[in-house]
């Protein structure tokens, strides 16, 4: 027990758990603390809206493994952190965020910035707390740090804003690491046994993969059945791309080569995911997914096990474990699939080579403005070493997902299920403070981007040199698909009028640059990633659209009334 004011308990409970960078707005609330986070070795992080502010948190938690951790003034300040902690929370995030509430002797009275702050992330946190006295503000925290990383999701810490004040003996207690278990002897006994005795196994390798630092136990797994991996929706770099197995995305805008394979399996081992429902949709017109197949479920989470798919095996351990342990049994038992492995190898090359031309083909336009997909293609060329690609919610960026290829894990950030316009740049901004030496590029349409913009200011201010590629179509695209599958091609609220965003860009101080013509894309990414500065890459695309992402949820329009007749299809 050390004698010390409550503000620096928290901050040396931040300290005891290795923070180092946080993330916000500056407010009064929480001013007292954030006054010695300096002397603390706590970079703070001054944000143009705290929405940015947990989405850094987000990024920078999924590239590092390391909690992410946000704070904002009491009231508005917090309000604005929604939206970016529901995408934190189906992205399984381990953020800290930390709310500062109306001091405790003004709550219920409608005071200055007072709204109750729990019932608002109830539903989008693994855990809540509200710190009810100041001598325990070193205790709260240490718990909301110790869930966020074993239950893998953002945590709130609620503290009213005069208990950052107070004198008393603290404990600062150091990290609580909670070991996860491989799953039960015998569901994992069983997950062997089917694997044995598949015929065509497929692995479909979720973000519990990446989240249990499980590529390497997955290779060896896949290596040893000789099994076809695919990855689940947007977990594109849960496997290495250019590895003889990869077999690429399931999901919107995925790899066919992977919905082909994965309709063959007679037993799908589903490494790390919960199996969500958008992630099996048809796609290209392909009702993939093997009504058939045995599935054999590996989730640290037991609530995700069977949730979506009916399962025959449900193991509820660690996707890294997991994998480790049916190894060890698979090799001491015969394998049926080992007497067609070459026939298995020779389809999964041929469904590849077929998919590779086929998308080739579709990126080959030579037109100016460019066609999204040569765009797409241009920069998957050029993508730098390393590089860590986060993407939006759009019609160029989830036509992206056939052309995000990597070989190495935490590198691809989706927007996740939430699905949120404005994820992609301030999450990239987090990806780069956690991982300096990698280049960060984030992909945005240009509508996202009006969301998203006015952290260019903060990228030239703290110094973080991002690249957003913008691909300016100059539409809503993605919605504007629905009103002309749906709506007869009645634009209402899709057509945008944009300025120049490299010229935005400059004027908030970073780099802009413009293309509109394939041969230009290389060298304009690599101009910006090597720049070692914020650059806003505007790149002119016409208004293609692919496929919309849910044309399944879309009903054509009946009109009832008279005055609304011309609305019909
Ligand atoms: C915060 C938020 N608002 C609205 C939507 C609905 N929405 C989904 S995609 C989309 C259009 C995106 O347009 P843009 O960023 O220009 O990309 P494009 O589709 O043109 O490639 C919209 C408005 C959303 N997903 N998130
Ligand atoms: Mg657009």
């Amino acid at each position: 027990m050390t004698h010390m004011t409550s503000s620096e308990a928290f901050v040396e409970t931040l300290v005891a758990h290795g923070v180092t960078d946080v993330f916000g707005i500056v407010g009064s609330a929480y001013m007292d603390a954030l006054d010695i986070f300096e002397p603390a070795g706590i970079r703070f992080y001054s944000v143009a809206h705290e929405q940015a502010a947990a989405h850094m948190a987000d990024g920078y938690s999924r590239v590092s493994n390391r909690h992410g951790v946000c704070i904002a003034q009491n009231g508005p300040g917090i309000t604005n952190f929604v939206t970016a902690i529901a995408a934190a929370y189906w992205a399984h995030s381990p953020i800290v965020m930390v709310t500062p509430q109306t001091g405790s002797m003004g709550i219920g009275k409608g005071g200055f910035q007072e709204t109750d702050q729990m019932p608002i992330f109830e539903k989008i946190t693994k855990y809540q707390v509200q710190v009810n006295r100041f001598e325990r503000i070193a205790e709260h925290t240490h718990r909301a740090f110790t869930l966020a990383m074993a239950e893998r999701g953002p945590v709130q810490i609620n503290i009213p804003r005069d208990l950052f004040y107070g004198e008393a003996d603290f404990n600062i207690q150091k990290p609580l690491v909670i070991e996860r278990s491989a799953g039960g002897r015998e569901s994992l006994d069983a997950a062997a046994r089917a694997l044995a005795d598949a015929k065509f196994p497929v692995i479909l390798a979720g973000g519990g993969v990446i989240m249990a630092d499980g590529s390497d136990p997955l290779l060896q797994l896949a290596e040893f059945l000789d099994a076809p991996v695919v990855n689940s929706y947007l977990h594109n770099d849960s496997f290495p791309a250019s590895h003889r197995l990869s077999c690429g995305p399931l999901g919107y805008q995925g790899s066919k080569a992977a919905m082909h394979i994965v309709a063959q399996a007679d037993v799908i081992l589903a490494l790390g995911t919960r199996l969500g429902p958008f992630g099996t949709l048809p796609q290209h017109g392909i009702e993939y997914w093997p009504e058939n197949a045995k599935v054999v479920q590996i989730d640290v989470d037991h609530r995700m096990l069977g949730l979506v798919q009916e399962v025959e095996v449900a193991v509820h351990g660690d996707a890294a474990a997991a994998a480790v342990e049916i190894l060890g049994r698979l090799k001491n038992m015969q394998v049926a699939s080992a007497a067609n492995t070459e026939e298995r190898l020779t389809e999964v090359a041929k469904q590849k080579q077929a998919w590779a031309d086929e998308l080739s083909g579709w990126s080959s336009s030579d037109a100016v403005p460019m066609a999204p997909r040569r765009a797409l293609r241009e920069l998957e060329n050029a993508m730098p070493e390393g590089a860590m690609v986060t993407t939006d919610i759009g019609n160029v960026c989830s036509v992206a997902n056939s052309y995000l290829t990597f070989d190495r894990p935490n590198s691809m950030f989706a927007a996740m299920m939430w699905g949120n316009c404005g994820y992609a740049f301030p999450t990239a901004m987090g990806c780069k403070v956690a991982a300096p030496d990698r280049p960060a590029i984030a992909y945005v349409g240009d509508g996202a981007w009006g969301m998203s913009l006015a952290e260019v200011m903060t990228c030239v201010r703290e110094n973080i040199p991002v690249t957003a590629v913008v691909f300016n179509n100059g539409q809503w695209g993605a919605e504007k698909k629905n009103q002309i599958d749906f709506y007869d091609d009645r634009y209402v609220g899709t057509n945008l009028d944009n300025p120049s965003f490299a010229a935005v860009a400059e004027a908030m101080g970073a780099s802009g640059i413009t293309v509109d013509s394939p041969d230009q894309v290389g060298d304009a990414l690599r101009q910006a990633t090597e720049s070692g500065r914020p650059t806003v890459l505007e790149v002119m695309v016409n208004d293609e659209l692919g496929e919309p992402f849910r044309r399944d949820a879309l009903n054509l329009p009946v009109r009832l009334l008279g005055k609304y007749k011309a609305y019909e299809a």
